[in-house]
Order: structure tokens, then sequence, then C-alpha cells
């Protein structure tokens, strides 16, 4: 058996949807390796409902003896959750309601991204790393890094990479090729309809994606916008958003930021690169360079279509920070 000290990651949601199809595949080493011992710190709301709904989650934890399972801690304290943790999967966050704006979701949800970020910022390991997914993803990661004064903001990411996975799957079928073939495949933006999946430099076999689908129209009109809106088209097909994919796409995410020489797609300090705003979270391609630590691909050469794209979903993103510029500590 292993001897390697365990990994505390800190899981919010955890009684959620993207929860249950989350923490039993962390726990079975599918995130950050087969012989990596893990502690699940599990925080949900206050509330008795959320707090017996992860009482059963954990049962049934307890019930799949994983043996790389060390510990769990259940908890509906933000400080208690975060303590010493080395990965923070900020997951939990207010569904938008019947009726409320956009600006009142993102302002609701700021505040737990404040105090999240806070507690983290405060009691989290040294090597800390946050990933958030709970909606707008972007926005919520900038606000969370903008209260830390420990941890660098290169430590906060959010995840875009359903969105790669799903760009490359539509790639895949259409050219009827299996996913193996498609690669350099990479999001720029928000996490959003607006957001552009780079198709102008995708590959399929090794070849120009374009030129192997051959349908400039297709791509521009039916595929963009097939990935964009995927996520209101599994609601529409479930009654239920995204679950088990997104919960996939998290273990993606995380398992590439810890093995170098991965390139996949990270929603990270924009610091102004592919011309989108300073201080926006925004979808590029990064290659990780040691276990947590990464660099973003600066190279991809954009053509004017691209860059009419990358400016869309760019000032959505700064629209969505106007709104909330009085949040960002
Ligand atoms: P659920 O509503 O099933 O679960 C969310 C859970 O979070 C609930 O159990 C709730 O009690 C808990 N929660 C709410 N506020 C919390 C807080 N302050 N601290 C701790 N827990 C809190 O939603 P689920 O389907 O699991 O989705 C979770 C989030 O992921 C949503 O915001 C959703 O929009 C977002 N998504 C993001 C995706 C992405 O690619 N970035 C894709 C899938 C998903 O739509």
């Amino acid at each position: 058996m292993t001897t390697k000290p365990p990994v505390r990651v800190a899981v919010t949601g955890a009684a959620g949807n993207i929860g249950y199809a989350l923490l039993f595949r962390i726990a079975s080493g599918e995130m950050l390796g087969k012989d990596q011992p893990v502690i699940l710190q599990m925080l949900e709301i206050p509330t008795e409902g959320a707090q017996k709904a992860l009482k059963g989650v954990a049962m049934e934890l307890d019930d799949c003896a994983f043996p790389l399972l060390a510990d769990m801690v259940l908890t509906d304290d933000p400080k208690v959750a975060f303590k010493d943790a080395n990965w923070s999967l900020l997951v939990g966050s207010k569904p938008r309601g019947p009726g409320m704006e956009r600006a009142d979701l993102l302002k609701d949800n700021g505040k737990i991204f404040i105090a999240q970020g806070k507690a983290i910022d405060e009691v989290a390991a040294d090597d800390a790393r946050v990933a958030v997914v709970g909606n707008p993803c972007n926005t919520n990661v900038m606000i969370a890094a903008s209260q830390a004064k420990r941890l660098s903001p290169d430590r906060f990411t959010a995840m875009v990479r359903l969105d790669e996975n799903r760009g490359r799957a539509q790639l895949a079928k259409k050219a009827g090729v299996s996913i193996n073939d498609v690669s350099d495949l990479y999001i720029y933006g928000n996490h959003s309809p607006t957001m552009f999946a780079d198709f102008t430099h995708a590959k399929i076999g090794g070849k120009a994606a374009a030129d192997v689908i051959g349908d400039e129209a297709w791509l521009k009109n039916d595929y963009l916008p097939t990935v964009g809106k995927r996520g209101a088209a599994i609601i529409e097909a479930r009654g239920q958003s995204s679950a088990a994919s997104a919960a996939n796409a998290l273990i993606d995410h995380v398992r590439d930021l810890v093995t170098p020489g991965k390139i996949h797609s990270v929603a990270v300090n924009s610091e102004g690169r592919y011309g989108f705003a300073e201080g926006v979270w925004a979808g590029m391609p990064v290659k990780t360079t040691a276990p947590g630590a990464y660099e973003v691909v600066t190279s991809y050469e954009m053509d004017e279509f691209a860059k009419s794209k990358i400016a869309l979903t760019n000032d959505e993103l700064v629209g969505e920070r106007d709104t909330v510029k009085d949040m960002l500590g």
C-alpha cells in the first residue's frame, strides 16, 4: 500500500448533483493518482436538509471502502472545510431563481466567493490551489482571488474544461473520427455561450480541423453555437443541468494541472493575454510545468474572425466585472 501523505481536497456544494458525481471519483484516485491518499473536506450550507444529504453522501463513501480515502470532514463552516486544504474545489453556488436578473445572481454568488476566498487565504495549505465551477465561474474566481493576500492569483483557476471536452466531441462526431484524433482545441473567454472554441487551430488526425471538415459555414454558424449552448441543451433534455460531465471535466482540470506537460483549457487571470482585459479570468490554453504550476501558451496567432469572437466574450467578462466591482477586494 502507498505511503504518500494524504492530499486534502475541499469540495463545496458536496451534497449537490455535481458533488455526487465527483466525490467518488476523487476518492477512487482518478483525480490525483491511484497511489495518492486523499482526505475529503466537504462543505454544505447550514440547513438541516443539506447537512443530512451530506451525511448520506459520506455514508455511501464509507460503503465504497475506498483504499485511498484516508478521512472525511463534513461541515457547514468554510474555515473548517478549507483548513490546510491543498485543493479547494468550489462547486457550490446559488442557482438562478425564477425572475432573477443575471446581475442579482452575480451579486448573490459574489458574497459566497468573497467569504470563501478569504477563508481559503487564511486557512488553506501553503501550496493551496483553487478550481471554481460554481457559476458564473469566471467572475466568481476573480472575486475569490481578489480576497487573497497570501495566495497569488495564479493559484485561482476556473473550469472551462467541460467546454473543451464538448468541443472536441462535436468535432470528432462531425468528422466521423475517434475523439483521440482531435487535438489542439482550446476554449477562450467566459464559460457562457459567448465562449470561443478555437476551431481555427484545432487539429483532426494532425491536420487542420477546418480542412478536414471542409465546411467553414458549419464551423462558424453551427459548431460554435452548439458548443456554446450545450449546457442549455442538456437542461432541455434531462430537466437538470450537466452533472456527470461537469464532474468529469473537473477531474480532467485538476489531473492535468498536476501532470507536467499537459496543455489544456483553463480560465486564468488574463494579464492582458490574447486581447483580454487585464484582471479578468478568461479561458485560454495553459501548459502544466510542475504539479500545480502552469504557464499560459501564448503562441497562437489569431485571425480577424477569432479576434472578433474573443472581443465579444471579453466584453461580457468586463461587463460582469463592472457589475461586481464593489465586491473586489
Ligand atoms: P446543485 O444545486 O445540485 O448543488 C449545489 C450545491 O451547492 C447544493 O447542495 C447547495 O446546497 C450547495 N451550496 C450552495 N451555496 C453554498 C455555499 N455557500 N457553500 C457550500 N455549499 C453551497 O448544483 P450542481 O448541479 O451541483 O451545480 C453546481 C454549480 O456548478 C452551479 O453553479 C452550476 O451552474 C455550475 N456548473 C458549472 C459548469 C462549468 O462548466 N463551469 C458546468 C456545470 C454546472 O452548470
